[in-house]
């Protein structure tokens, strides 16, 4: 019979909801003006992210699921971890790609699924304890920015960080994960990284800016968060969504812009501001990389690259690096 998961909570919503106020004053207090990508993913939002990897043009699901399909056993083979973290993990059903393999070749004990919302935490650990009955489930309800240090300790470790959003850091915050991410591990521990590569402008545009405006509304379902968590009164109708490649940065580069001048007040986080027309909002960046340059940023930062996988159309890679 399955064991029952353990759910524990670094994530406190007092500090949580703190914040989302100092994120606010900071991005929205001051201009250029700026979200982070956290606040997306309320059950709105993560309903409509799901939604998104079902897209026919949102390519990197389907990409790293057939790399996972193809090459998990090649992974479990490389690292035979007895720990997988998971971070990011949500709904996730390429984890059971993967944990099919390690329970299947490897001598993988215990599950650690990492995630800010707690109810989908809590309902994955649940499905996956049934699913794996000789795993053990340990979910940690917390922030991968902040909370590396509560990741469970002992046996050999591998930490899977997939679906591309490292891409979402910007340089600095990068090297500050996975240098917060080395400290966290042991000498010998794993790191699995999903990481969307450079490709053709048409085709990162057409991603990102779907014929059905699927990820119009999930870009721009930030504004009813803030409407609804700190009382604000964006004129959400009054907003376009603006997707543009980057390619200097290499990245894109997902903003929402103001269509007609507004005055917003945000009374939860004490700010009031006027947006010009045209004015824009930045509310992710989702950068794409090159196989070298990452090797790079993985080395500085204490991580050995043990061996790379991408899909047929290399759009998308695997990359497990050791600590
Ligand atoms: C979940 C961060 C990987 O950057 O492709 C998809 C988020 N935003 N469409 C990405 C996203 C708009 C996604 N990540």
């Amino acid at each position: 019979t399955a064991r029952e998961p353990v759910v524990t909570v670094a994530l406190d919503p007092e500090r949580a909801s703190g914040a989302l106020v100092d994120d606010v004053r900071r991005g929205l207090g001051s201009q250029p003006r700026s979200l982070s990508p956290t606040w997306l993913y309320d059950d709105v939002g993560s309903e409509l992210f799901d939604e998104i990897t079902r897209l026919p043009e949102y390519y990197p699901t389907e990409r790293e699921r057939a790399i996972l399909r193809d090459h998990a056993a090649d992974i479990v083979r490389a690292c035979d971890a007895t720990t997988v973290v998971e971070l990011g993990s949500g709904t996730s059903d390429k984890t059971r790609t993967l944990l099919d393999a390690f329970t299947a070749l490897g001598s993988v004990e215990r599950f650690v699924p990492v995630d800010v919302s707690e109810q989908t935490l809590r309902d994955a650990a649940a499905r996956l304890s049934e699913r794996y009955p000789s795993l053990q489930v340990e979910a940690l309800v917390g922030d991968f920015t902040l909370h590396l240090g509560h990741l469970p300790r002992g046996g050999r470790r591998l930490v899977a960080f997939l679906g591309g959003t490292i891409g979402n850091f910007y340089v600095e915050e990068r090297a500050a994960f996975l240098g917060a991410l080395h400290d966290s591990l042991e000498p010998g521990d794993w790191f699995l990284l999903g990481t969307d590569l450079v490709k053709s402008a048409d085709r990162l545009i057409a991603a990102y800016d779907d014929s059905r405006g699927v990820t119009a509304a999930f870009v721009t379902n930030c504004l009813h968060v803030l409407n609804r968590e700190l009382g604000a009164d964006f004129d959400i109708d009054a907003f376009s969504y603006i997707p543009f490649w980057d390619p200097r940065q290499e990245r894109m580069d997902l903003r929402l812009r103001a269509d007609m001048p507004q005055r917003v007040t945000i009374p939860g986080a004490g700010l009031e501001f006027d947006l010009a027309h045209g004015e824009e909002i930045r509310v992710e960046i989702s950068t794409k990389f090159r196989l070298e340059s990452l090797r790079d940023e993985l080395a500085a930062a204490g991580f050995a690259v043990e061996r790379t996988w991408t899909d047929d159309a290399d759009d998308f890679a695997l990359t497990l690096a050791q600590r």
